[in-house]
């Protein structure tokens, strides 16, 4: 998928090298990653409002505008069947983007079904159609919570269907949703039971500065960060001490204004990055939306070069790292920490 030229979009210039490397994505919504003629597609056979579908035709410049193009894909991904299309089409993306593994989250919604659960089959049956007919890259699924929709029963909800259906591909749960609305603690609860139930836990963190949300997010101690751009001096400090993998979205995040120099030699990737030292912060170089953001996962590999001077072998080694901040098992019925023990030593 070519990103379309933009006023504010960093170039996409092919690179040899970061198509080629194999790549682990960590941090994409199924739903933003949906393809722009996927998208027109579906937009014109459900008459969506064009004056609401000439948001598409842009890439949006302040997180408000994403949360805006959000709900009209939403408008035009109505039925089951077209969420195992973009469940499928996302396995042939990022093959052809040279990903090697992905895991993709999704926001379970009620399809006219009565219940949550057809979609995420819906989902898996578009992963599994690619796995049967392609499968180069292996797709695996977290559920997500929406901080801006969910209730805290809702959130229970969406933690069982991921346990339900963990030996089919779902390995986790994720907390997003508009970053204005909303409160962590309303799904502490769930979460504190997924992860007893074994799934593993990523949160958005720090898309706005929320130093008292960013700290109960430290205590619990996720598996995984999303973001993390606005994040105060102390929790910063907690946050490097803690050694949690970051998903870092450069693009997304130049895009949606969230550094605030607007230039992306500044965004923090810059503070997290320390390859040379063990038990740095993994950083996760990640899409995001794709599909809004208009840049896939070999061209922020080639945005990471360009900005921060990194060389090729250093960015081998920043993919291969991505490895082990993954929600893989590493034995039958165990993720990596459990294995190792991990989980429970490093635990706060
Ligand atoms: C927070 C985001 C997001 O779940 O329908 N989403 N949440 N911050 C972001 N940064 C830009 N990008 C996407 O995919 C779309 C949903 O993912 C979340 C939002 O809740 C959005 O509605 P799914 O597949």
């Amino acid at each position: 998928m070519t990103p379309p030229a933009s006023g504010s979009t960093p170039p996409s210039r092919i690179s040899k090298f970061t198509l080629s490397l194999p790549k682990i994505e960590l941090h994409a919504h199924l739903n933003g990653s949906i393809r722009r003629s996927t998208l027109s597609h579906l937009a014109a056979l459900r008459n969506v409002d064009p004056s609401t579908t000439r948001i598409l035709s842009h890439i949006p410049s302040t997180l408000s505008e994403a949360f805006d193009v959000f709900r009209i894909i939403h408008s035009c991904v109505v039925t089951l069947a077209d969420v195992e299309r973009i469940a499928y089409e996302i396995g042939e993306d990022m093959e052809e983007d040279g990903v090697v593994y992905a895991e993709i989250r999704s926001t379970p919604r009620d399809m006219g079904e009565g219940d949550l659960e057809g979609y995420v089959k819906a989902v898996l049956r578009g992963f599994d159609r690619y796995r049967l007919e392609k499968g180069k890259v292996i797709l695996r699924l977290l559920l997500s919570i929406d901080r801006a929709k969910h209730t805290a029963s809702d959130s229970y909800e969406i933690v069982s269907l991921a346990a339900k259906f963990r030996s089919q591909g779902v390995i986790g749960i994720d907390l997003s949703g508009d970053p204005t609305k909303g409160d962590f603690g309303t799904y502490l609860p769930a979460l504190t039971h997924a992860r007893s139930l074994g799934l593993k836990i990523t949160l958005h963190a720090g898309e706005v500065l929320n130093p008292t949300e960013f700290s109960s997010m430290l205590d619990f101690h996720p598996d995984r960060f999303g973001h993390c751009c606005f994040v105060d001096p102390p929790n910063l400090a907690r946050l490097t001490e803690s050694s949690i993998p970051i998903e870092l979205c450069l693009t997304s995040n130049l895009l949606s204004n969230s550094i605030p120099t607007g230039k992306l030699t500044d965004h923090h990737f810059g503070i997290h990055h320390n390859a040379k030292s063990e038990g740095s912060t993994i950083c996760c170089i990640s899409t995001d939306d794709s599909g809004v953001f208009g840049s896939p996962l070999s061209n922020e590999y080639r945005l990471v070069m360009d900005s921060f001077g990194l060389g090729e072998r250093e960015v081998f080694e920043l993919a291969r790292r991505t490895l082990d901040a993954t929600f893989l098992e590493s034995q039958s019925g165990k993720n990596a920490d459990e294995a190792t023990g991990k989980d429970s030593e490093d635990r706060k």
